[in-house]
């Protein structure tokens, strides 16, 4: 029998990736291309729905497709490519674009808050459908699965709710996938704001622990991550959100259940464990740091297997859309 599917995106936006895209997405990613035929792309598309500068894109797609392959993604276990190498997702966005209802769109909260920080009238219609381009990445490559931290569920539900609208009045056409959201760390915060995700686009940068950056910063910021009162360490979503985000940290980096982490550090305050947790995250980092910066040194090697990529995940794409065009009602290219 096949392997069930897997797809996830990720945008190139910044530098380098950050703690929350590495626990909450990318070393699921890794974990499933052992039993999924996976597919993961670096979504450029999504990237220009805020304003950017061309050179910072190709710069940036580079570096986080160098990422992916340094946390682990294999180019014989899995599918790795750039999203706009295939043109089929910006087709597929078009169709599904006219099955979405205005409302449906504008209730999307990501859209809200990134369209409130642009400022009302200049957040662009691009961003008002990423979403929408969002589905068309998952339902062309009939994904069963989709490797996401919390903040997606409601584009998965999106997704979905558009497969289903295109199988009923079309005919059955598209698989309805699941999302694949690990509860322990479906939403790492930032350390200077444990009431925010840790985001890329966050304000402080002393919140965020990016892949890529030197160990001195990382143990920096880590000794710097604003605790709770008292000095304990324990797990307490309510009183204690600062420790309980270095705990669940803690415990996904060394496989460590919290309550074995609370035992440990008993009776000894936040210092020792700040700084544990802080090894934690040079130890896991470091090797993909190093990984990284050798992929990049060889551009044209890192080119050639995003070209790899791109040729399998057009093979799948060209099928989907076929099945699309004809569904819908183009005809035929004589
Ligand atoms: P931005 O904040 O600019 O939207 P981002 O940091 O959320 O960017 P994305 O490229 O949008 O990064 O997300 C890539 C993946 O990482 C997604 O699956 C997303 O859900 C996940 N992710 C992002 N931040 C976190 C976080 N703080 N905790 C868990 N998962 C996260
Ligand atoms: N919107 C996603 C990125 C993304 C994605 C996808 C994730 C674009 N296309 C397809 C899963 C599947 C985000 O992480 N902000």
């Amino acid at each position: 029998m096949a392997r069930p599917r897997v797809l996830s995106g990720i945008q190139p936006t910044a530098d380098s990736f950050h703690l929350g895209n590495y626990l909450g997405a990318l070393r699921q990613w890794v974990t499933m291309q052992e039993t999924y035929d996976a597919f993961y792309c670096v979504v450029d598309l999504h990237a220009i729905t805020v304003p950017h500068d061309p050179a910072e894109l190709r710069r940036r797609s580079r570096v986080a497709a160098a990422q992916l392959f340094a946390a682990g993604l294999d180019p014989d276990r899995c599918t790795v490519f750039v999203q706009s190498h295939v043109p089929e997702h910006a087709e597929l966005a078009w169709v599904l674009n006219c099955l979405t209802g205005m409302g449906e769109a504008a209730r999307m909260t990501q859209f809200k808050d990134k369209s409130a920080k642009q400022g009302e009238n200049a957040a662009s219609v691009g961003l008002f459908t990423y979403p929408i381009l969002q589905a068309a990445d998952i339902l062309l490559y009939q994904a069963d699965r989709v490797p996401v931290g919390a903040d997606q569920k409601q584009h998965l539900e999106l997704t979905r709710d558009l497969g289903q609208r295109f199988n009923h009045r079309f005919g059955e056409t598209f698989t309805l996938p699941q999302p694949h959201i690990l509860k322990e760390v479906e939403k790492i915060t930032d350390l200077q704001d444990p009431s925010a995700k840790m985001s890329k686009s966050s304000s402080s940068p002393q919140g965020i622990l990016d892949v890529l950056e030197a160990p001195g910063p990382l143990r920096k910021k880590v000794m710097r991550a604003v605790t709770d009162t008292g000095t304990e360490v324990r797990a307490d979503d309510e009183n204690k959100p600062g420790v309980t985000n270095l705990l669940r940290i803690q415990s996904a980096l060394t496989g460590t259940p919290i309550p074995e982490l609370e035992a440990r550090y008993a009776g000894q305050g936040y210092g020792t464990f700040k700084k544990d947790v802080a090894e934690a995250v040079v130890e896991a980092f470091t090797p993909i740091r190093e990984r990284t910066e050798k992929l990049l040194a060889n551009e044209t090697e890192l080119d050639r297997m995003l070209a790899v990529g791109a040729g399998r995940a057009g093979e799948v794409a060209r099928r989907t859309m076929a099945m699309v065009r004809d569904r819908v009602g183009f005809l035929p290219r004589a």
